[in-house]
């Protein structure tokens, strides 16, 4: 099941990510939330019309009051936006981010099939490299715990801790191989650097995911050594705006579709995937020669999502801009004329999150389930025509059409967050996961 992250009502344009060409471009350019939330929302239509179980994940509250009460800002709520917005911008625009909506980042998943108790395995991420994004781990934690509630079959553990040597940004740096969820698969984890010992690292741009941050995941899902496989992203790479791997790589099923320059030791790579994964295996590797590592990023070709078909190929739900850049488009062209493994294309209208560097695959986290364990999670959050409809007419009478750096000062701007969110986890039927609930209930 794919769980989609909706974006939120204070979708903005920040600047907040070092080394996202995209949000670093697009900084301060005028957002228009309805259109993020609406834009997502039909690709999860689109999706669910081809077959795919889908489901949502709830934007976040922002702006995150509890967090600037923290960093010293007192009073009323609506004060302290107000005290933030004039003696500190750049912290209120933190807090106000709706960078959740990138489901990607949401968790590390590994199906029961592949861990040692039988369970389904979440490890939230810690985000911790840049403050908008640390801020997400507790309620994605609370929410992840209200959808994945029965002990006996899932286990949401706590994020790691939050220090830079556990930095983990969650699925956007993990793929799990395998044909199904009802034997183990393999799990490849990609790393931007060590946190201890000497290695290859960037220089420019953060790597945000450590090693150790994903041997830590391996070890607490109970996965098995062997079927575990450690990869570093090329450090050239990040410092050219691959920030996480689902940049420049995307896994699914028995195909890897990557770049020639996302892996240090590519080809040693594929080999021991194509050895653990077995004769299934297949990989499509573009060479630079034929689309400039610099191309890939800008059009975001690899963010792409790998739907399987019934007949053993795949759909690629691809960003639109890969059709209005020329080498992009006749690659996806020469791709799916040529009988192998990617038999469709199917491009989307994402431009609100892909100002921001989240296409299709950021907005996605992907959760092999059993039919055992999807009968056992929160069914409220899944995806069907009546969601669908409920949640276009939620997104309409409660999105704003133009948000700016100066809006997120306005105390109305938090009223109708909150106002919003509350509906929202009554259409979903989740439980109080809100700050503003919780304090609201005593919890
Ligand atoms: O963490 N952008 C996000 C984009 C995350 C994309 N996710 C995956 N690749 N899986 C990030 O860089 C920009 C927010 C701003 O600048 O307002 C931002 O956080």
């Amino acid at each position: 099941m794919n769980f989609d992250g909706i974006p939120g009502p204070t979708h903005s344009y920040s600047g907040l990510a070092q080394g996202n060409l995209a949000a670093e471009r697009n900084a301060r350019q005028v957002a228009n939330p309805r259109e993020a939330a609406l834009q997502g929302l039909a690709k999860m239509r689109a999706l669910a019309s081809l077959g795919i179980a889908q489901a949502v994940l709830p934007p976040h509250e922002r702006p995150a009051v509890w967090v600037l009460r923290a960093v010293g800002f007192r009073g009323r709520d609506d004060d302290v936006v107000a005290r933030a917005g004039r003696e500190a911008p750049e912290l209120l625009a933190a807090c106000s981010s709706a960078a959740a909506m990138w489901a990607a980042n949401a968790a590390t998943v590994s199906p029961s099939a592949d861990c040692a108790d039988g369970r389904l395995h979440f490890t939230p991420a810690n985000l911790v490299t840049h403050l908008h994004r640390a801020i997400e781990a507790e309620t994605t934690t609370r929410v992840l715990r209200a959808i994945f509630a029965a002990r006996t079959r899932f286990d949401v553990h706590d994020p790691l801790p939050a220090v830079p040597q556990f930095g983990d940004e969650g699925a956007a740096n993990h793929t799990r191989f395998g044909a199904g969820t009802d034997r183990p698969g393999i799990e490849l984890f990609v790393f931007g650097r060590r946190a201890f010992g000497p290695g290859p690292a960037p220089v420019r741009y953060p790597a945000r995911q450590t090693r150790e941050a994903s041997e830590a995941i391996a070890r607490r899902h109970g996965l098995d050594p062997g079927r575990c496989l450690f990869a570093q992203q090329r450090p050239d790479a990040i410092d050219a705006g691959v920030f996480h791997n689902d940049v420049i790589a995307v896994g699914e099923g028995t195909l890897l579709f990557c770049h020639e320059r996302a892996l240090v030791d590519e080809p040693g790579i594929l080999q021991a995937l194509a050895r653990l994964v077995g004769p299934a295996f297949q990989s499509i590797v573009v060479r630079e020669a034929e689309l400039p590592l610099a191309d890939a990023v800008s059009t975001y070709l690899f963010n792409s999502q790998l739907i399987a078909r019934r007949d053993g190929r795949y759909v690629l739900i691809a960003p639109a801009e890969c059709r209005a850049h020329r080498a992009t488009s006749e690659l996806l062209d020469r791709l799916t004329g040529d009988g192998g493994p990617i038999a469709e294309v199917i491009v989307f209208d994402l431009r609100q999150s892909m100002r921001n560097g989240g296409g299709p695959a950021c907005l996605r986290l992907r959760v092999p389930m059993t039919p055992a364990e999807r009968a056992a999670m929160h069914a409220g959050v899944v995806f069907d025509a009546r969601l669908d409809a409920a949640l276009d007419g939620w997104i309409r009478a409660h999105y704003r059409d133009r948000l700016e750096a100066p809006d997120l000062r306005d105390p109305a701007l938090l009223d109708e967050s909150r106002r919003a969110l509350d509906e929202l986890t009554q259409l979903l039927g989740l439980p109080a996961v809100y700050p503003f609930q919780l304090e609201e209930s005593g919890g």
